[in-house]
């Protein structure tokens, strides 16, 4: 009865729509109230079943801790890949050998469930995505993690040993030889060291990790990673240099009057608040000397982990500072790496700097003066190629197929501007909805950017989607760029946190596999220990530990069954025999809190303690075949000393 209702209800709304009227394109038109431009989105965007996207986008989820992944120009989501939170479908968190990989995101003993995930990096050789590894930051937890693209699964989250929290991440260098991080908000660098406030200038301090990573291992090596520590001015975004400034890197920073509110008033420089100067400092290293520094051994331990200090740094020539327009947010090398664009939030002009007018100066030894740690400080006029004004609120830059054409987000105006660096001047504006953090372009920050598209973060959607309740889904929109005037295609809401930042590849350079080698742990991408081929599978109790050594197999899970005691330790390791394309079997034992997501070849560890008596039900949660229903099994927890008695 119920649902004959709601049949009527819905035919007689499509019948009142008049979708079925017709099936003339002007029909459709006239009815769903759509323009020509509206069409010509739609068939710029609409990719059609069994047609595939031409580009793939790695959208970080903000608050979720997780990877958000999508196809352009269709913007349709394909995947989320979990990160830094557990995730229930893919066994993130659920499963032993995924929960290996967040326990190493543990700080101080504690185990962190989630993350602020902001900037997620391809991996590059020679300047160009290669699609074969993802980085991603947590700003909250200062960490980073690296995701495998051949299995888009986690693979190693690393602790920043000196920060507390982190922005300036991840950006490779382009050979992906190191991925860099900036702390954000300073403090003490040693673990567990407690100084006042009012020690700020002394005791507190900023800094860059230089992280090394072994593309062959396809980890991160800590031990190898080094940082440089940095005055106390929030560090901010950073980026590699490429082609003539490859070897150098560059931080932003904000409120460099070193402003903390709450402290005794009167002692300068806290009286003024962040922003009260005109100018804050981009920082200018030399990583690969630093490097060096590091090999030559003049790097201090701190927390077990190498670090340049900053009076170090000086006397070796290494670090520079250049004014820049108050509360600089973004910094992006050009494609040819010979020129850096600066968006200051509180200044309408983009900052262009040169890199060699940096590198004349610091030949000639051009400094205006000397920040309070004795840094050398580069005269802003000395190094500025051009300033352009673009608008109200610029942060972030992105760079087109099109030489010397770039796109700037502008928070505060809602738009993108497309202007010329090498001239100086706008070419266009587009309005979007609205107050757009970052921007990216295809590929737009390697060394060849792919054109085509843009696509606008924008933190506030407002009313473009049907209301949800008070938090609104953030609006990612696509743009298209191949003119000469950007033309808005398609509004995409994305539910799952604020993305702050995502980059988007050529489809075609990523190649992942469809399968794993048979026992395969995915999360150290090595033979599991537990995995077995068919017919060896057994069950073996030692003590109170009970040690499963199973597989998965349309539609069977062997054992069909698990008899154990109240209070015993289970270990059940699963292999996925499948071959087959897209044959994932998942698992769980009822009210265990456990799951696991085994595709084909791989093998997944889940332990828990059997510490109810009882009969649990498991089963594959999965629809892999028509007998998927009958793809279970129980577990029998017998009380202590239980023996079968005769019924009858
Ligand atoms: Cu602009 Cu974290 Cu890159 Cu947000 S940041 S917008
Ligand atoms: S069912 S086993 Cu409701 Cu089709 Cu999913
Ligand atoms: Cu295997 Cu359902």
């Amino acid at each position: 009865m119920q649902r004959w209702r709601l049949a009527t209800v819905a035919g007689a709304a499509l019948i009142a729509t008049g979708a079925f009227a017709s099936d003339s394109l002007q029909d459709v038109m006239k009815n769903r109230g759509l323009s020509q431009q509206d069409l010509l989105a739609a068939a710029k965007t609409y990719v059609p079943t069994g047609k595939r996207d031409e580009f793939v986008t790695f959208s970080s989820g903000g608050q979720s801790g997780q990877v958000i992944v999508y196809g352009v120009p269709s913007m349709r989501i394909l995947k989320y890949v979990a990160v830094f939170t557990p995730e229930p479908w893919q066994g993130y968190g659920y499963d032993e050998n995924s929960k290996a990989v967040l326990k190493q995101g543990r700080i101080d003993g504690k185990d962190i469930t989630w993350g602020d995930t902001h900037h997620p990096a391809i991996s590059e050789t020679n300047g160009e995505y290669d699609g074969q590894f993802l980085f991603i930051n947590d700003k909250a937890n200062p960490r980073i993690a690296v995701i495998d693209l051949r299995d888009f699964e986690t693979k190693q989250i690393v602790v920043n040993p000196i920060f507390k929290s982190e922005h300036g991440g991840t950006f490779v260098s382009p050979n992906t030889d190191y991925i860099i991080e900036a702390a954000q908000y300073a403090a003490p660098l040693e673990n567990k060291k407690f100084y006042p406030l009012e020690e700020f200038n002394e005791k507190y301090r900023g800094g860059v990790t230089y992280w090394k990573f072994d593309r062959k291992a396809g980890r991160i090596d800590e031990k190898k990673s080094f940082s440089l520590e940095l005055p106390p001015y929030s560090q901010d975004l950073s980026d590699f240099g490429k082609g003539p400034s490859d070897g150098w890197s560059f931080t932003n920073s904000f409120c460099s009057e070193r402003y903390v509110g709450g402290i005794e008033k009167g002692r300068p420089p806290y009286e003024a608040g962040c922003s009260a100067k005109d100018t804050d400092y981009l920082h200018v290293v030399n990583w690969k000397r630093a490097a060096e520094l590091v090999a030559a051994g003049k790097a201090k331990k701190i927390n077990g982990h190498d670090v340049i200090m900053m009076d170090t740094a000086i006397k070796e020539g290494i670090l520079f500072l250049i004014p820049e327009p108050k509360s600089p947010h973004g910094v992006d090398v050009t494609p040819d790496g010979k020129l850096l664009v600066v968006a200051g939030k509180l200044d309408t002009h983009v900052s262009v700097y040169s890199f060699e007018k940096i590198q004349a100066a610091i030949k000639a030894g051009k400094f205006e003066s000397k920040d309070p740690y004795g840094i050398p400080v580069i005269a802003m006029k000395d190094a500025l190629h051009t300033q352009v004004s673009l608008g109200l609120g610029p942060l972030h830059t992105q760079y087109d197929s099109k030489s010397c054409v770039a796109y700037t987000s502008l928070y505060v105006d809602s738009q993108v501007a497309k202007w010329n660096y090498c001239e100086g001047k706008v070419l266009d504006k587009i309005s979007v909805h609205y107050n757009i953090g970052h921007l990216m372009a295809m590929e737009g920050d390697s060394t060849k950017p792919g054109g085509k598209y843009l696509v606008a973060l924008n933190k506030l959607a407002i009313d473009r989607f049907v209301p949800v309740g008070p938090l609104h889904p953030q609006n990612h929109q696509l743009i298209d760029i191949s003119g000469d005037k950007m033309q808005l295609l398609y509004d995409m809401p994305l539910p799952l946190g604020e993305p702050h930042y995502a980059v988007s590849i050529a489809a075609n350079k990523l190649k992942p596999a469809v399968r794993y080698k048979v026992g395969t742990d995915s999360r150290t991408d090595e033979k599991h220990p537990g995995a077995v081929k068919a017919g060896e599978e057994k069950t073996v109790k030692k003590g109170n530990k009970v040690e499963v050594f199973g597989t998965l197999i349309r539609s069977h899970i062997t054992p069909e069954t698990i008899e154990v005691e109240v209070g015993d330790e289970v270990t059940i390791h699963l292999t996925n025999l499948e071959r087959a394309q897209d044959e994932t079997h998942g698992f769980t034992v009822s009210t265990y809190n456990t799951h696991a997501s085994i595709e084909p070849g791989k093998t997944v560890t889940v332990k828990f303690k059997a510490d109810k008596e009882g009969v649990y039900p498991y089963y594959c949660t999965e629809f892999c075949s028509a007998l998927h229903l009958e793809m279970q099994g129980y577990l029998l927890v017998k009380p202590k000393g239980w023996k079968p008695t005769k019924t009858n």
